[in-house]
């Protein structure tokens, strides 16, 4: 038999929570809470989809940031960010005064960024598949924490060579207030919660919308502690 994939485990675990927590009654509800939802064109959000993988996600992050820790980057504008900041992967994101950019490595040590683990990989390229692009290839990942109080303004991901691959997201820990707009500053926002074990994918049509995180609201998660960490996968090269 094949190893089933994080969303293969995903879906035959809710099938079984569902038979135990939801009878005949509950499931009429049950499209209240759909585990895939378009939330714009070409953004897809897969609740729960990493729900399994998260503790293993949470492990290999422990050796990714023992050996490039969280930082609090500057802006080119001499802002120190809230939300803390590593990487994995052939390339990842930094930005100090000279401006936002990838680099093969962590200028922290001078040594490349740590391997993206099989477990990171594996996640991003299922959840990719299940939102209709099979081929997606991430050679980036940026890590953000976010403490109580953190956040990431209205902002465009504009650093990246290839706007045909889509990034994808997967949120663990504390949840957080999501902020959407459109292709323009000036659109209107909507909100969105987003939850421990959540995945969105963002492509095609959505893949330069502004978005940005509320002030995350403290609280305790039994995965994270105080604090809400995102990966963000990206085919930055
Ligand atoms: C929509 N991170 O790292 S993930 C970022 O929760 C970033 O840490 C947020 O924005 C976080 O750049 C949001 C969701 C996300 C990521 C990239 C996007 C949404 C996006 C790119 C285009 C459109
Ligand atoms: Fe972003």
């Amino acid at each position: 038999m094949q190893t089933p994939g994080p969303g293969q485990q995903r879906q035959s675990a809710r099938k079984k929570r569902d038979s135990v927590t939801t009878g005949s009654f509950y499931s009429l509800f049950e499209s209240e809470v759909p585990e895939r939802e378009i939330i714009a064109s070409g953004a897809i959000l897969l609740r729960r989809f990493a729900f399994e993988s998260a503790s293993e996600l949470m492990r290999d992050l422990d050796w990714i940031s023992a050996a490039a820790p969280f930082r609090h980057m500057i802006t080119p504008g001499g802002f120190r960010m809230s939300v803390g900041m590593t990487n994995c992967g052939y390339a990842g994101w930094i930005s100090d005064r000279k401006g936002y950019r990838y680099d093969s490595r962590d200028p922290l040590s001078g040594k490349p960024w740590p391997v993206m683990p099989e477990s990171f990989r594996l996640l991003a390229h299922s959840a990719a598949t299940e939102a209709g692009y099979p081929d997606f290839v991430s050679d980036a990942c940026l890590i953000n924490r976010y403490e109580p109080g953190a956040r990431l303004t209205l902002h465009q991901d504009r650093n990246e060579q290839d706007y045909t691959a889509p990034i994808v997201s997967v949120s663990l820990g504390l949840p957080a207030v999501f902020q959407f707009g459109g292709n323009s500053r000036k659109d209107k926002v909507r909100r969105f919660k987003l939850e421990s074990g959540d995945v969105v994918v963002w492509g095609r049509e959505s893949r330069l919308a502004y978005h940005g995180v509320a002030a995350l609201k403290d609280g305790d998660h039994p995965l994270t502690g105080r604090c809400r960490i995102n990966l963000t996968f990206r085919k930055a090269l």
